[in-house]
């Protein structure tokens, strides 16, 4: 990943944004802040809660089924299907919105991807617990670029061995990239906060390996 790079998005003039190395160790996680000015991150985050086909995410976890509150879609090339928490989904195919955010986030993070994962957090009382990103079809190290829109949230990292802990403030319009070992020697949860009244929607851009 390049020092600066620079976004030449159509709607917008470029915007700067210099990278944060979030973690000391044992991972390569970059801040980008804000990439997207406030009109198109508005823009985009009407879009996705209205456009987007959002349903509660289930598991099955040692035979128990769960439904979370917050609510997810899964996007990605033609045919893609994807299996985690013992339930397999089926990407929807992209839209013209989404393929405009995949380009950003390859532009910054140098990567590729073929899917992406949206969670819709309504409130501060939802949040995701910890976890690593390392699903069979997704591979040990993957690269996965993070872009938030709506209500500013904490994100923590945590590291596996030492429980050092890391928090990032993930901002309406922000890119987070976890490349590197990060996925292996940290994970990352999504805290919980009643102060927060909005909505924040988060897409994880991930370069799937398997194809269904
Ligand atoms: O909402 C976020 O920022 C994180 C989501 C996440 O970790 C995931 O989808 O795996
Ligand atoms: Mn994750």
């Amino acid at each position: 990943m390049s020092e600066q790079i620079e976004l030449g998005l159509s709607a917008g003039k470029p915007e700067r944004a210099t990278p944060k190395q979030i973690l000391p160790l044992d991972g390569d996680t970059q801040y980008f802040g804000v990439v997207c000015d406030q009109e198109l991150s508005n823009h985009y985050l009407d879009y996705l809660l209205q456009k987007v086909p959002w349903k509660n995410d289930e598991a099955i976890i040692y035979g128990n089924h769960y439904i979370t509150d917050r609510k997810v879609a899964w996007y990605g090339d033609g045919n893609f299907s994807y299996s985690y928490s013992g339930k397999t989904r089926v990407a929807i195919p992209w839209t013209e919105p989404l393929l405009e955010l995949k380009a950003l986030a390859e532009r910054y993070s140098g990567a590729s991807y073929n899917s992406c994962l949206l969670n819709l957090y309504e409130n501060g009382s939802q949040g995701m617990g910890w976890h690593h990103d390392d699903e069979k079809g997704l591979g040990k190290n993957s690269n996965i670029a993070s872009l938030s829109f709506g209500a500013a949230r904490r994100f923590d990292f945590r590291h596996k061995q030492n429980r050092q802990k890391i928090s990032v403030l993930l901002e309406h319009g922000s890119l987070l990239v976890m490349a590197g070992t990060t996925q292996s020697n940290w994970q990352h949860h999504l805290p919980k906060s009643l102060k927060i009244s909005q909505p924040r929607v988060n897409l994880t851009f991930r370069a799937m390996l398997l194809r269904g």
